[in-house]
């Protein structure tokens, strides 16, 4: 592939930094919309009102002529069509959804990339059939290793062009609750959200249910694609190989209490008891133990919980909060039953991957 390389990004875009947003960062922000908090109250956040994180660009798809080949390691390679995929078993699973860039603008220093608060997330019914009855009939080989899935869409990432790709392990894989999803919300998938085909993997940070899904490669040796090795790795520093980001970290969101100003989105609200509400959530379907509240971030008062609509879908929870004038910073902390909690301070990560601090809410009580 030949071209200027002062044409495009070709390594170190800037990180480490505190400043105001880059225009790229706010064009990749006009792009990649995150979910309205307000819209937590709903247990399946409404269609439209679902995050998206694009890389490259959407593909043009028609199911007519979309076809998944499944190839590599396995007994009976197979091209299957939408309606061959259509015609299996299917099911309908509410799964909580969160970029693992979700909380990147909230580091102290952060890389120049898609500039996320808290607004990566939301929960969505994906309708589809299991990857792993797919995977029986073709029958995967004793020599497989790895699992790659890959998307229609293509570009470049720091000099590197590839067609977006990630891989679970054979272990991983046959995890009956990943599904090849064709719909979402009781509609076919919208072109953005990956029709006519998306790989869910529930429990994990959405980098892994790949969208526009064509191809299946069962490898027998590990996936090198760009963005397994070289991005959603937990780095201290740009040097070291790190680890490989896979579940979503415990987290709670609340929605925002009063009315807002528009522009800086501070929070008015009317003195008496006020009921705060949210939601929680952690990864690979472990239950949210409990979640708490503070006004004064001293003292924590614990929520009422409310039954998940499913294993990997989040918790709504509430608190009553007697609100007295004056200024204050609300904050909420979700610790799942593996005794896992949120941070006080984002964790320290080149990429900011994997911010699941304490969400900070200022208000004015009047
Ligand atoms: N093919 C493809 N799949 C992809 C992506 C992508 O850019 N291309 N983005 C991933 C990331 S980082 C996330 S967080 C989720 C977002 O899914 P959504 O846009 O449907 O919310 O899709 C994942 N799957
Ligand atoms: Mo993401």
């Amino acid at each position: 592939m030949e071209h200027d390389s002062s044409f495009l990004d070709t390594e170190a875009r800037e990180y480490g930094i505190s400043d105001d947003f880059h225009a790229a960062e706010v064009g990749l922000a006009n792009r990649n919309h995150g979910t309205a908090l307000e819209l937590m109250r709903h247990d399946i956040t409404p269609t439209g009102m679902h995050y998206l994180l694009t890389h490259f660009d959407v593909p043009f798809a028609d199911e007519q002529d979309w076809k998944l080949d499944i190839e590599g390691e396995v007994d009976r390679p197979v091209s299957l069509s939408m309606s061959q995929i259509r015609s299996m078993e299917t099911i309908e699973m509410p799964v909580t959804l969160e970029c693992a860039g979700n909380g990147r603008a909230l580091c102290e220093k952060r890389n120049r990339s898609m500039p996320w608060h808290n607004e990566a997330v939301g929960t969505s019914t994906w309708i589809g059939t299991p990857l792993a009855d797919v995977l029986e009939t073709i029958g995967i080989r004793d020599t497989a290793v790895e699992i790659a899935f890959i998307g229609a869409d293509r570009g470049f990432d720091k000099g590197h062009e590839h067609n977006f790709g990630r891989s679970l392990t054979v272990g991983q894989a046959a995890n009956r609750d990943i599904l090849l999803v064709h719909g979402m919300n009781g509609a076919p998938l919208l072109p953005q959200h990956g029709y006519p085909l998306r790989l869910i993997v529930p429990g994990w940070y959405g980098m892994a249910s790949v969208k526009w899904l064509n191809r299946i490669e069962v490898l027998d040796r590990p996936y090198d694609g760009f963005q397994q090795i070289e991005t959603y790795r937990y780095r201290k520093t740009r040097e070291e190989p790190g680890d490989p980001v896979s579940a979503i970290r415990v987290k709670s969101l609340m929605i925002p209490p009063g009315i807002p100003d528009w522009y800086s989105r501070k929070r008015i609200v009317d003195a008496g008891t006020t009921t705060v509400l949210g939601r929680a959530w952690s990864g690979n379907g472990v239950a949210v133990e409990k979640v708490e509240f503070s006004h004064d971030g001293q003292a924590w008062h614990p929520a009422r919980l409310h039954p998940r609509i499913g294993p990997y879908a989040w918790t709504q929870w509430e608190v009553d909060w007697n609100a007295v004038p004056g200024q204050y910073e609300l904050s909420c902390r979700a610790t799942d039953k593996q005794g896992n909690t949120q941070p006080l301070a984002p964790p320290w990560d080149v990429a900011g991957f994997g911010n699941n601090v304490i969400q900070k809410v200022p208000v004015i009580v009047r």
